[in-house]
């Protein structure tokens, strides 16, 4: 074994010059369910509904759905959920095995919808619930979802649907002499090897796969995790492999692929200009999906058409396969992509308000080697004028990678390393694994061994894998006892040396183990409740996350916990934080943060980020610049290195480079009250807090393959430079809005692509004209210095010389403003006055900021005063125009921002 390691960490070695190694993961044609499903023809569904079985309720409909082949029934459910959105169900009957369902990820149980019959017969049946509708086909099989009329999503459309129901293995069963020759199974049915790996599969095959068609639909986005476009490209036998979703570690992950990586959501978002739908497929095993976009000259389903009736050329189709479980899905009508993105929300829940701390600024690496390099790094930042909020703890500092202890040589005095942090207004975060190191004396392998805590193997022993610490386990977290034994862990009594200003980091969690199949746990492992793996591979990590959260909020139960994920599934925004893991120091890793952010954010989880600078390998000053100038409209802001590169902490570089990241970290301090607000209101809406373009503008076909610009909220458009010596960058500014770039105030008429210039000092960063963003003027050296700091208003005017915007203000890190203790404010813009005026009246804060300028973009000339009417009375200010005439300010009303008040230009 100490071979396998020693192998493993040379490979680590070596391929810091190379980059994935594809034979580590399997594709689609060595995994034999995907396989089974993907060689399904289309045309010949051996599925039927036997709608006499059918009965109906006010809220939705059971029946009977038939394998007419095998010999097989499933009793398949369909309910109408509140908000536009269906539920659909089916489990085996009487099936020789429990099927799987996923538990824990709905927040709460949706609320039902009203739904009628409308059309009944042999054929078929026809439901409706508000303008939307369902049309169940007997034979072939199909449900067709139509929104006012018009249909939008037909399931089985290329009756590729396939639900393989539970059986004895063929040699177990005699079979009948003249029994007619059957088609030979594939030869992973019942067992299976990948590399030197073997699945016992003691259940034998148990897929679930379904074909969706979108028509009308011009893009499918979501399911992550994936390095790649935002916009799902089409797939297919012959082309490019399904998009795979089970969690894994894969060692320098390449972009431009739809290999697996850490995380999985399963939601996909197919898009027209008309409508766009969602589908929530809701599993926990191996799930693959392909895609087949109209747009790249698909041939395969003039069949949709024919069922139904849609003269649309344009369409979607997708094919979600899983290795097991119920089909357990959730159709969300939209018909918009925020309205279908709030359907998605209500039912895996929302990112609640993070503390103001954690937008702010994080300093990692693998590793800062002692509590004098934590102490350094920062006194360095602070000498050379870098803002910043934490530091972060990797592995070494633990003692021989044992979590929840300390390296007692270099982390001797881990209270005081953290007192002197929070001195200065910053935190530490330590990293946790979920592994541990088998080793008899340390308490968390003696109290997991003692008490049954771990995994099994398929035989029921104790599973061993390897791991940093060498020979591991692993907790099954899936097991309640285990879950709340292990939350506990974090108390500050018994993770001694941590304080209640020290947050988690989750790593490793997917989960990784490095001489497992695909570097995680074998499939036939035992979980709790007599699960395999392969039932459950997908949850460990967001159980993991739960943990964590429950941990923190049991440390103090008035604190916001922070914590960051790598491994995540659907609803993983309600307890944390998550990262893109180890990427590269390439312009094309830059590049690709943006749409996996954005994809994660569509998919429900906004607080997302990529390590800067890149994870693997040294990146140049230009890059590395470039990354922070990106990194800042990103939530999730930290730079983080491999421990084999070079220091990276920004006063390493030269006073050119240095200004230019400062000015990049301080842009992003600027926007901290920007930041908040918009996470206040994902907490509020479930709207995403970055958005893609084709969210915001779902009309305008011309967005539909953007993802190197980012929303943030409608407030912000920003767009990466993700190349080498770029002096100018082609933009996308959607029409009928007026563009203001943030740093020089320059006013674009938003017309469709345009150049615009660039140099070593900016990406292209804009306001959009109708906005108002509250900002904060004064840099600081942490977030938390800049609590009562005094606001900036950017009024932005559109073109009818009008603008409104929102500021939400609380004390940053309580529960508090579950109790209504904040200020929410709306500011309008019109007629040249400016007005602000609480939205929750109930609400109050008393902040000590104060208003200490307003900010006009596109001011018409002529104004030489403003006055501020507050409840006090009147107060004249004085009126500067710049000298270019971009921008008008009002000096110091000085009014609190507590109080309504008015400012009128004159
Ligand atoms: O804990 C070490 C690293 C960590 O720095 C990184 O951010 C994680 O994604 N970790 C992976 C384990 C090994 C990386 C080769």
């Amino acid at each position: 074994m100490a071979l396998v390691i020693r192998l493993f960490l040379l490979g680590i070695l070596v391929s810091v010059i190379t980059s994935v190694d594809r034979n580590n993961f399997k594709t689609c044609e060595q995994s034999s369910f995907c396989r089974r499903l993907r060689k399904i023809e289309p045309g010949h569904s051996k599925f039927e509904l036997d709608l006499d079985t059918l009965t109906v309720t006010e809220n939705g409909l059971d029946v009977t759905l038939k394998n007419i082949e095998d010999d097989a029934s499933f009793k398949l459910t369909l309910t109408a959920l509140a908000d536009d959105r269906f539920h659909l169900f089916a489990d085996e009957i009487n099936g020789l095995h429990k099927r799987h369902r996923v538990e824990g990820i709905i927040e709460n149980a949706p609320q039902v919808g009203k739904l009628t019959v409308q059309t009944r017969n042999k054929q078929m049946v026809v439901v409706q619930s508000g303008e939307n509708k369902a049309t169940l086909t007997a034979s072939p099989f199909t449900i067709e979802f139509a929104r006012k009329d018009k249909v939008v999503a037909v399931i089985n459309a290329r009756g590729l649907f396939m639900m393989e129901h539970f059986r004895r293995k063929p040699a177990d069963e005699p079979v009948p002499e003249d029994a007619p020759a059957k088609t030979p199974e594939d030869p992973g049915s019942w067992e299976e090897n990948f590399k030197s790996h073997h699945d016992s599969k003691p259940r034998g095959p148990e897929a679930l796969g379904m074909d969706i068609s979108f028509p009308g639909a011009q893009r499918a986005y979501g399911i992550p995790e994936h390095a790649d476009s935002l916009a799902l490209r089409t797939t297919g036998p012959g082309g490019l492999d399904p998009y795979r979703l089970y969690n894994l570690d894969v060692f320098e992950y390449e972009v431009d692929s739809t290999m697996a990586i850490y995380g999985s959501v399963p939601v996909l978002y197919a898009h027209g200009e008309d409508n766009t739908v969602g589908v929530y497929w809701q599993n926990a095993a191996e799930t693959w999906v392909d895609v087949v976009n109209s747009k790249d000259g698909d041939v395969v389903s003039s069949i949709v058409k024919l069922v139904s009736g849609s003269k649309t050329e344009e369409k979607v189709d997708v094919h979600f396969m899983s290795e097991s479980g119920v089909l357990d899905l959730y159709i969300l009508m939209g018909p918009t992509p925020s309205a279908a993105v709030k359907q998605y929300a209500s039912l895996t829940g929302v990112a609640p308000l993070p503390q103001l701390f954690s937008l702010g600024y994080h300093q990692c690496r693998w590793n800062y080697n002692d509590e004098e390099d934590v102490r350094s790094v920062v006194e360095k930042l602070d000498e050379n004028d870098f803002p910043v909020d934490v530091v972060w703890l990797d592995i070494e500092y633990t003692e021989g990678k044992k979590y929840f202890t300390w390296d007692n040589i270099k982390f001797g005095h881990p209270e005081a390393m953290q007192h002197n942090l929070t001195a200065t207004g910053r935190k530490l975060v330590g990293i946790i694994d979920p592994h541990v190191k088998r080793e008899s004396g340390y308490f968390l392998h003696e109290d997991c061994l003692n008490n049954d805590y771990y995994v099994k193997t398929k035989d029921g022993n104790v599973y061993e894998g390897w791991c940093w610490p060498g020979s591991s386990s692993y907790p099954d977290f899936f097991d309640p006892k285990v879950f709340n034994y292990y939350a506990n862990l974090y108390s500050l009594e018994n993770f001694k040396g941590s304080t209640d200003q020290m947050y988690i980091w989750n790593d490793m969690n997917e989960p990784s183990v490095f001489n497992g199949p695909e570097i995680t746990m074998p499939k036939d492992l035992l979980h709790y409740g007599g699960w395999e793996h392969r039932h459950v591979h997908n949850l460990y990590g967001i159980y993991y996350s739960m943990i964590t959260f429950k941990g923190l909020l049991a440390r103090n139960a008035n604190k916001r916990p922070f914590q960051l994920t790598r491994a995540h599934y659907a609803g993983s925004q309600r307890y944390t934080a998550m990262w893109t893991g180890d990427n590269a120091a390439e312009w094309s890793h830059l590049a690709a943060s943006y749409p996996m952010c954005l994809s994660e954010a569509i998919a429900g989880i906004s607080f997302c980020g990529a390590d800067i600078g890149g994870f693997f390998n040294n990146p140049d000053p230009e890059l590395l610049t470039r990354w922070y100038q990106a990194a800042i409209w990103l939530p999730f802001f930290r730079q983080h290195a491999h421990i084999d590169t070079k220091r990276r902490e920004p006063y390493l570089y030269s006073t050119e480079i240095q200004a230019r990241i400062r000015s990049a970290l301080k842009l992003r301090y600027a926007h901290l009250p920007l930041w908040y607000t918009e996470f206040y209101e994902h907490e509020r809406s479930g709207e995403p807090v970055i958005r893609p373009l084709y969210y915001s503008y779902p009309k305008d076909k011309e967005v539909v393959d953007i993802d190197n610009q980012v929303l943030l909220g409608t407030s912000v458009l920003a767009q990466v430079v993700s190349e080498a010596g770029a002096s100018s960058a082609q933009v996308y500014l959607p029409p009928n809005e007026i563009w203001y770039d943030i740093l020089d105030f320059k006013a674009y008429q938003g017309n469709g692509h345009i150049t615009v210039p660039v140099n070593a000092d900016k990406i292209p960063a804009f306001y959009r004209g109708g906005s108002i963003v509250p900002r904060m003027d004064r840099p600081r050296r942490a977030s938390t210095l800049m609590h009562d700091d005094p606001y900036t208003l950017y009024v932005n005017l559109d073109g009818n010389k009008s603008a409104k915007g929102t500021l939400y203000i609380d004390d940053y890190e309580s529960y508090g403003y579950r109790k209504k203790k904040y200020l929410y404010v709306q500011f309008i813009y019109a007629s040249n006055k400016l007005t602000a005026t609480k939205i929750d009246k109930d609400a109050d804060y008393p902040t000590l900021s104060w208003l200490e300028r307003v900010v006009v973009l596109g001011a018409p000339k002529g104004f030489t005063s403003a006055v501020l009417t507050t409840k006090a009375g009147d107060t004249k200010l004085p009126v500067s125009y710049d000298a270019e005439g971009r921008s008008l300010t009002v000096r110091k009303p000085g009014v609190s921002m507590r109080e309504e008040f008015t400012i009128t230009l004159h």
